[in-house]
């Protein structure tokens, strides 16, 4: 039976979360782990586009998709069709044991796609930490050397070896060690925190100092870096600094790899963060968007580094599983067809003029960033640099408690990140920016406490 189409539009019809979300949470709490934690206890029933129906009949609007994830739109009608289509052949023979052709497509794709006209390969997996994980492995493996190279405020990952590479410890790290070794962090460029007029080339110039002064070029297997930190609080750094990365790699022989879990895909208004300023990665981590909402996760890279590892040497039993590929197609196709990159360059225009009226009336917005539709503004004690995650979580609760999801971001959770699905249309985008103004006002026209 054919769903009936979910409206465009916010409706509460309880307040949130209302009582059949209440009560799954009970069974949530005595069921799963406490780790694992959600943003609102809002449970989903269906999601179409930009809004997301609970369990009580609400319809929310939707500005986090899923993570960056549901770039395409929740149930996007050509992923829904492509994975029901795949599921109805088969699900599952593991590209390892038994190929099939939709696993090569995307891999053409993202060779295609990938900056930079030289030969490439792309290897399958399903999570972006895993992706991570084995961009370092080929990294290790084609320069024989053993040290990573990562960013303050940098997000890859989970896993052991990701955490290794993530900055921020809580919740992240803290009692999750030891952590891999070899892994050394440099400052990055941080316009809003770095000391004025520091620029991109010079920020650069602090990092590389750094990295030659404590651990030496030569035993540097890779550089890794997110293009605009996502996590770490959507830091976009100054122009100049990530061609003068790429162009230091290059020089001495270390692999450049790029992160763009986050923000690949048409999220900055372009399919990759680094087409901004002609940056080639050697490596590039996609995940998230890819896959149209289904878990799929790639590393592209140059064949010559990617052909060093033997046969065997990655893999894993689900990476670029049947259903995936399907979706990550489909969801690809879409982005091109419906101009997602455009449309992308379009909600930033939208999100960035609301942003920045609101800071013009409120000084605790002390910064207002981003590209595309990954938009954020980062909330400060008025006058000073000093970080208020108080107000921030006051301000994404209102939200939440109107029916808009929004998250918060940055190594000291002081930043509101905008990163609704590219599909969403534009009255949704103006009604779910008047109830983050009314927010915004609530809370930052309170007196301080
Ligand atoms: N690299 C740049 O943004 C995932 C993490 C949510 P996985 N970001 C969301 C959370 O709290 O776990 C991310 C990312 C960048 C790597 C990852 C990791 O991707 O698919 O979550 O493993």
């Amino acid at each position: 039976m054919e769903p009936s189409p979910i409206e465009q539009q916010r409706s509460l019809v309880t307040e949130l979360p209302g009582p059949n979300s209440r009560t799954l949470h009970e069974r949530r709490v005595a069921a799963v782990a406490p780790g694992v934690g959600s943003t609102l206890p809002v449970y989903v029933h269906e999601a179409s586009g930009a809004i997301l129906v609970d369990v009580d009949g609400n319809a929310l609007i939707d500005l986090g998709a899923g993570i960056a994830v549901v770039s395409v739109g929740h149930a996007a009608p050509a992923v829904v069709g492509a994975v029901s289509e795949q599921m109805s052949r088969f699900a599952h023979t593991c590209f390892m044991v038994s190929p099939y052709e939709s696993y090569v497509a995307v891999c053409e794709a993202l060779n295609e796609l990938a900056p930079g006209d030289h030969p490439k390969r792309t290897a399958l997996f399903s999570s972006g930490a895993e992706a991570v994980e084995n961009a370092v492995k080929v990294a290790r493996h084609a320069t024989a050397r053993p040290a990573v190279v990562v960013f303050d405020h940098a997000y890859h990952g989970r896993t052991n070896l990701t955490m290794a590479l993530t900055a921020k410890n809580m919740p992240y790290k803290d009692k999750f060690g030891p952590f891999a070794p070899e892994i050394y962090r440099v400052p990055t460029s941080y316009p809003y925190r770095d000391p004025d007029g520091m620029g991109g080339p010079e920020a650069a110039a602090r990092a590389l100092e750094q990295v030659e002064r404590t651990v030496g070029a030569d035993n540097v297997a890779c550089m890794l870096i997110e293009p605009i930190q996502g996590e770490g609080g959507f830091v976009v750094p100054a122009p100049g600094f990530l061609p003068a990365l790429a162009a230091w790699c290059r020089d001495h022989g270390v692999v450049f790899a790029v992160d763009e879990i986050q923000t690949g895909f048409c999220r900055t208004g372009d399919w990759f963060a680094c087409d901004d300023e002609g940056v080639v990665p050697d490596l590039l981590t996609t995940a998230k968007a890819l896959g149209g909402g289904m878990p799929l996760a790639a590393v592209t890279g140059r064949a010559d580094l990617m052909d060093a590892v033997h046969v065997g040497g990655l893999g894993g039993t689900y990476g670029g599983n049947p259903v995936a590929c399907a979706a990550a197609l489909a969801a690809m196709d879409t982005m091109r067809t419906l101009d997602l990159a455009g449309a992308a360059r379009r909600i930033g225009g939208t999100i960035g003029t609301c942003l920045e009226s609101l800071q013009d009336r409120f000084p605790a917005i002390g910064d207002v960033r981003g590209r595309g539709a990954m938009m954020a503004m980062e909330i400060v004690r008025p006058g000073t640099l000093v970080p208020d995650a108080d107000a921030t979580r006051r301000i994404i609760q209102s939200c939440h408690r109107a029916g808009v999801v929004t998250l918060s971001c940055g190594s000291d959770g002081n930043v509101i990140r905008l990163l609704p699905p590219l599909v969403i249309d534009g009255a949704l985008l103006a009604e779910g920016l008047g109830v983050l103004a009314a927010s915004v006002e609530e809370v930052l026209s309170a007196p301080q406490a």
